[in-house]
């Protein structure tokens, strides 16, 4: 696979949810190393360095992404030659991806204990992790069914919808402004994560904030499911997390005398999560910028 070729998958969304992204982000920057020919450790550095900058900014906002790429390079600038470079790059990638891997196994665990027998669970979007507790819960035995969101505009609750399905669990999909209605009906939500802030808040897929205050409305507890590699540490040294804008036509077609806007995320405020379901366990949405790691 080329590199550039991946990052445009990312890019239009062909790739998606923070932990594919992060993932298909690190095979891009391997495949750019590949392509260096330089020998001389500066050179060699520099050249992989504006590339990572290329991958980490293919997605504003994901911490995941850009915290996988700034710990890997903070590893490499420590190496005293090209072939040691070329041999940690691989080592940093296969270890920050089994980092992901386990970190989805331990929350599917956790999160897994929220569900009982009977439970409706709605969620929001795709989530990686989400899907992680539901298949722990369905491996378990457990008796639940989920409502998802289709997830306008580019419709990621299908992925959720098709993947639940696949396991045999019970699964409606329903249009994004159904989500008081079918709510209503459902002891719980858990949605996913692209980033939390050092104040706890987080921010998802644009609709999440909606959802967290029907949540509220309707007394539901309202669960985040996050590895802690998501904490985004710019956000403690006052630097907001940027919303990314997404192109209008993946709302509508150009129409004349409309201005058509398409942020992909929103914020939910740290005082609406119930608890972010980490690798850790659940924590209340302050606590978890203290278990940021060597990953952030
Ligand atoms: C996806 C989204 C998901 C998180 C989940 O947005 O908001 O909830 O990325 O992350 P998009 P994970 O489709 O725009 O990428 O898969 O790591 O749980």
């Amino acid at each position: 696979m080329n590199a550039d070729v991946l990052i445009k998958k990312i890019k239009a969304l062909k790739i998606q949810g923070a932990k594919n992204v992060a993932l298909a982000g690190l095979e891009a920057l391997n495949i750019y190393a590949s392509e260096i020919k330089s020998g001389n450790k500066e050179k060699f550095l520099k050249e992989l360095g504006s590339k990572a900058g290329v991958v980490a900014s293919s997605r504003p906002t994901e911490p995941a992404l850009r915290n996988s790429i700034s710990f890997i390079m903070r590893r490499l600038y420590r190496c005293r030659d090209v072939t040691e470079i070329r041999k940690t790059l691989s080592a940093e990638i296969a270890e920050f991806s089994e980092n992901i891997e386990s970190t989805i196994k331990k929350i599917g665990e956790i999160g897994a204990r929220r569900i009982s027998n009977g439970d409706v669970v709605f969620t929001h979007c795709h989530s990686n992790t989400v899907i992680g507790i539901f298949r722990r819960a369905k491996l378990e035995g457990k008796k639940f069914s989920v409502v998802c969101t289709e997830t306008r505009p580019m419709n990621q609750g299908l992925i959720t919808a098709k993947e639940l399905a696949k396991m045999r669990i019970p699964v409606t999909l329903i249009v994004d402004s159904a989500a008081r209605t079918f709510m209503k009906k459902c002891d719980m939500v858990i949605i996913g994560a692209d980033a939390i802030t050092s104040t706890g808040d987080v921010v998802n897929k644009i609709g999440s904030s909606t959802m967290a205050l029907i949540a509220e409305d309707l007394k539901k507890p309202f669960y985040v499911a996050a590895g802690t590699h998501k904490v985004d540490p710019a956000t403690a040294q006052g630097f907001l997390e940027v919303i990314e804008e997404r192109p209008k036509k993946e709302v509508a077609k150009k129409i004349n005398g409309v201005e058509i806007r398409n942020p992909a995320f929103d914020v939910v405020a740290a005082r609406r999560i119930t608890g972010i379901i980490t690798e850790s366990g659940v924590m209340p949405p302050q606590n978890v910028y203290k278990l940021a790691g060597k990953f952030n």
